[in-house]
């Protein structure tokens, strides 16, 4: 028999509603490790960074953090932000900075309807909705670049400049990306999402490299749409997508319109893949930390199971990734539902539900 692999997870729940979807994460893939007969296991190490460590020490992460995230696997994550710490230094100081320094340029955030679960979007066919929207998760609108104060004359007058970067090479790689992803699905198409009429430099190269690229892919279906009207065929015609690639921006703000026609956010899995390999992916729900509802016992792990099923996929076991995929399926058909969804369940309800339909 051979050695039982290890996998080594760095896990960071981070703030709000990520310390409940992380441990429901958790004990799914644990529970799945104890059937796996020793086969492989999960070697998790959790850190405690987030808005509340900021709050003590001035800063989301530990200094050398990113050099102890190095020698993982994989990480899996919550979410980030707290009220007491502004938004763009909560964000920057922990998910950014970990997508950024890994390399992990591609998020990918599949769509799709789950069993049980009414959207405003439901037809009759499921297939309606099944899409992987694809995220340029390394530069873009979050390249980080500009300025404050840049007039120099003061309150009441100040000006701000936030600059987009886009870079050939950075294009054509989450493009490619795309394109070989919609050759492993049922429908083999690839939309190309911009707003190159009115941003004129960095998404008309976008759209120059996309029609290059496609050349490569002749057998792949594809399109071309502004930002606007991909709102609209998002609701009007859901049938007519498969995967869709877009900049950092106008793909987060997608893929939160698509989780919620699936029903909710709290539904939405994500992985930020450095598909190179050379530093590790992370993985985690599309929604945010919910302050609202934090420490309740409400909020969805659905989209943190999902995530979970995504770094199993990652680590190379795809029949296990399928039973958790069929876990959740079976356990939203029967029912078990978080308020979100119109349900009554809490989490720990539904992660018993996800374990017991394992088998
Ligand atoms: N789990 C995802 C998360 O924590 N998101 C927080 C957020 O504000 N994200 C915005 C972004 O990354 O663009």
């Amino acid at each position: 028999m051979s050695a039982p692999r290890t996998f080594r997870i760095a896990a960071i729940p981070a703030d709000g509603v990520g310390a409940e979807v992380v441990a429901a994460g958790r004990a799914v893939l644990d529970a799945l490790a104890q059937s796996s007969g020793g086969a492989w296991t999960f070697d998790w190490t959790e850190f405690p960074w987030g808005c509340g460590y900021y709050e003590k020490t001035g800063r989301m992460m530990d200094e050398d953090g990113l050099k102890i995230l190095e020698g993982f696997d994989a990480i899996y994550f919550g979410a980030v932000g707290w009220p007491s710490v502004p938004d763009h230094v909560s964000l920057w100081g922990l998910r950014l900075r970990i997508c950024q320094n890994f390399d992990q340029w591609a998020n990918v955030r599949p769509v799709h309807f789950h069993p049980g679960v009414t959207s405003p979007l439901r037809k009759a066919d499921d297939t309606a909705l099944d899409w992987v929207v694809v995220r340029e998760n390394s530069e873009g609108e979050y390249a980080g670049l500009g300025g404050r104060n840049l007039s120099g004359r003061g309150p009441g007058n100040e000006v701000a400049l936030q600059t987009s970067l886009f870079t050939e090479r950075g294009c054509e790689r989450i493009i490619r990306f795309a394109f070989d992803l919609a050759r492993t699905r049922p429908r083999r198409k690839v939309s190309s999402v911009t707003k190159s009429n009115a941003q004129q430099y960095g998404m008309v190269l976008w759209d120059e490299v996309f029609a290059r690229v496609a050349e490569d892919y002749p057998d792949v279906e594809t399109e071309s749409v502004l930002v606007d009207a991909m709102s609209a065929k998002f609701v009007l015609h859901p049938e007519e997508l498969s995967v869709v690639v877009a900049s950092n921006l106008n793909a987060d703000i997608l893929s939160d319109l698509g989780s919620a026609l699936a029903g909710s956010l709290g539904l939405a899995a994500s992985a930020n893949l450095n598909p190179q390999r050379r530093f590790p992916s992370m993985f985690e729900p599309v929604h945010g930390s919910a302050p609202d509802i934090a420490g309740l016992g409400l909020a969805n792990p659905i989209g943190a199971i999902g995530s979970a099923a995504l770094m199993l996929d990652h680590f190379g076991l795809a029949d296990e990734a399928a039973r958790v995929r069929k876990a959740i399926e079976r356990t939203t058909a029967s029912g078990v539902l978080t308020r979100d969804v119109g349900g009554t369940a809490g989490t720990d309800e539904v992660v018993a539900a996800v374990i017991e339909h394992l088998a």
